[in-house]
């Protein structure tokens, strides 16, 4: 495949600083390598830029107006880059979905065709500026994606995406203004109660069989903290009782396997406070799984 690595230095969707650095962290720990080793054809674009807005901020809203600025770069990048092949984009924090969603759905709308999305993440990320109680708008991206109310600062959103193309997986923290707007959307939910009770499996090729269904594209949306902090410690808002290594290795081969995904997000590292890579490193080698890597091959389609 054609992937095209896109680096977005973007650290204004929360607080605590250090996602800025991730882009270089994801380069080093050898993602380009590892998927050129896999038979990908890697094209490195270099960091997207941030674009000057005059948007005043706004209480209590963290950085509305740098957020608003980088949203428009993104779409624009993201909506050039899949034109060309499978865009990555290595994060920055979660704010950056605000635009690669944007930019994916124009494209899609070109296209022709329906766009899901996958969003594995400790958090649903479906506050709005109107309900967010934090301020930080990393956690909003998804209800902007949906066609919430309260993101007139923003630019319009393309073709807002259904409830029924949209799952989340690795849920343990929801905000109680995000369980209320949830509970009406058609949003696939998978909760770390799903997982532990019936694996994670399931639930994920129930949503990648409507996804071949429809003949839609598929964007990924991997937020580190989907991963136990045990595993996964470099990243601001960790949150307990996370996905296991295995579980995160397995979302991945069975995503391979499906070959419907047409771009990812890689979200939410913060290698300042990475234990010497290990978070950057389990990153790229969860990349890799997506893009094929195998420890033996195996029908495509065995007994599910
Ligand atoms: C919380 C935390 N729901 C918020 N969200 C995070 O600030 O809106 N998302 N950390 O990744
Ligand atoms: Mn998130
Ligand atoms: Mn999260
Ligand atoms: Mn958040």
């Amino acid at each position: 495949r054609d992937v095209i690595l896109l680096g977005v230095p973007l650290d204004c969707g929360k607080r605590r600083q250090g996602c800025r650095m991730g882009p270089d962290a994801f380069r080093i720990a050898g993602l380009a390598e590892s998927l050129s080793e896999l038979g990908h054809r890697v094209r490195d674009d270099g960091n997207v830029a941030a674009q000057a807005t005059d948007l005043p901020d706004r209480e209590p809203l963290h950085a509305l107006g740098e957020t608003v600025g980088w949203t428009r770069a993104i779409a624009k990048a993201a909506e050039d880059a899949a034109k060309d092949g499978m865009p990555i984009f290595m994060g920055g924090d979660h704010a950056l979905s605000l635009g690669s969603l944007a930019g994916l759905a124009a494209h899609a709308q070109t296209a022709d065709r329906p766009l899901f999305v996958l969003w594995l993440d400790a958090h649903a990320d479906f506050n709005t500026p109107a309900t967010t109680e934090s301020g930080n708008l990393h956690g909003t991206p998804v209800a902007y994606a949906y066609g919430c109310k309260g993101f007139e600062d923003f630019p319009p959103f393309p073709a807002p995406i259904p409830g029924n193309q949209i799952a989340m997986i690795g849920l343990r923290s929801v905000d109680p203004a995000e369980r209320a707007a949830l509970a009406e959307t058609g949003i696939h939910l998978t909760d770390m109660r799903v997982i532990d009770e019936s694996g994670i499996k399931r639930p994920l090729a129930v949503f990648l069989d409507e996804v071949t269904k429809a003949n839609g594209l598929l964007h990924v949306s991997f937020d580190t903290d989907f991963l136990d902090p045990q595993i996964a410690p470099a990243v601001g808002t960790t949150v307990p009782g996370g996905a296991t290594m295995r579980e995160a290795h397995l979302v991945m081969e069975l995503l391979c396997d499906s070959g419907l995904v047409t771009s990812l997000d890689l979200v939410e590292l913060n290698p300042f406070l990475d234990h010497a890579g290990q978070t950057a490193q389990l990153m790229v080698d969860l990349t890799a799984s997506l893009m094929g890597r195998r420890i033996f091959d195996r029908p495509t389609r065995g007994p599910q």
